[in-house]
């Protein structure tokens, strides 16, 4: 049974930070069905890295509700490659926004971090207890650890002052507004564009980082973005909520789905000197079903619009 609503959106004013990456703009779409007031603003207007710049922002905005899904975000190399970026950048975001958020009397705040905050060995699929059992995934603990200082920042601002303030932890994600350059992207654009560039190149393989075995969980930025607005109005609570589809796929396989969503019909060649990164990562989602959010479409499905909307 769906809880009933602890916060209501409609007529809210609403700023989204970090409107122009995937996640934020996923936001800015959905909302735009709950009739808030939605407000955003640019890197050129207000550094978030900045905290003067923030707070001046959110004196004179005051919203009611923020989405706080600006972070410096990559995939493993970038994370592997750029740890003070990954670092510092998110740690004062982060701090910045959630500390002018209470200032300002901003009463329901929704933080974004990311399924990386758990420990490299956690029991999988992942619960939400498993936060700070173990040592994190070398490659990406700089990014991991300060998003779990942002959920520790949601939890303190909201034992100590009473804030409703909130944590989504979101897989592995893919979809509109997606990073496809090679360097720094994720595993799942990186591949499309591999795998389209090498069709119409007409090359007999496509290279593929790593051993292929990981596992992981690949979620559609339209879907997170309707689980968070879905948390925003019926979630209230100091732990922080798990949000993927709840199904996995090794690297390899991802590959070959791709490969055939393309229609590229070379070989793969596995770079074994590339990382694996994490091996699994599966997010235990019982708590996100028992608060009434079960909509992730099959990765097939979503794989095919993304590939058509970027390359079509
Ligand atoms: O998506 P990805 O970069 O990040 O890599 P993580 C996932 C897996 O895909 C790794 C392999 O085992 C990669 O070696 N892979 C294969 C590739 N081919 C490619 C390729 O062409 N490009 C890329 N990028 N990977 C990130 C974290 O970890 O996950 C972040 O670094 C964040 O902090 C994000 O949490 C969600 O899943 O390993």
């Amino acid at each position: 049974m769906t809880p009933s609503p602890v916060f209501n959106l409609s007529g809210k004013k609403v700023w989204v930070a970090g409107h122009r990456g995937m996640v934020g703009g996923a936001l800015v779409r959905r909302l735009a069905e709950e009739g808030c007031d939605l407000v955003t603003v640019g890197r050129d207007q207000v550094d978030l890295v900045r905290q003067s710049a923030v707070e001046a922002w959110l004196a004179s905005e005051k919203p009611d509700c923020i989405f706080l899904a600006a972070a410096k975000v990559g995939g493993i190399q970038a994370n592997n490659t750029r740890p003070a970026e990954f670092l510092y950048e998110n740690m004062m975001i982060e701090a910045n926004i959630i500390h002018a958020a209470h200032q300002v009397g901003v009463k329901k705040l929704v933080f974004l971090g990311s399924t990386c905050i758990y420990p490299k060995m956690a029991p999988q699929p992942i619960p939400e207890h498993a936060l700070l059992t173990g040592p994190l995934e070398p490659t990406n603990e700089w990014y991991a650890i300060a998003k779990i200082a942002g959920i520790k920042l949601c939890q303190a601002y909201r034992r100590q002052y009473g804030c409703d303030f909130i944590a989504a932890q979101p897989t592995n994600l893919y979809g509109p507004g997606d990073n496809y350059d090679l360097e720094s992207s994720h595993v799942l654009p990186a591949l499309l564009r591999k795998a389209h560039e090498a069709k119409l190149s007409g090359a007999a393989e496509l290279v593929v980082w790593g051993s292929g075995s990981p596992r992981r969980e690949f979620l559609h930025v339209d879907d997170l973005a309707d689980a968070v607005v879905h948390l925003a109005k019926v979630y209230s609570d100091e732990e922080h909520v798990n949000v993927g589809s709840g199904s996995e796929i090794t690297i390899k396989e991802l590959a070959e789905l791709v490969c055939a969503t393309v229609g590229f019909q070379g070989s793969l060649r596995f770079d074994v000197s590339k990382p694996d990164g994490t091996p699994r990562k599966l997010s235990d989602v019982s708590k996100l079903h028992s608060l009434g959010w079960n909509q992730a479409r099959p990765l097939q499905v979503g794989l095919t619009q993304t590939y058509q909307s970027a390359f079509g």
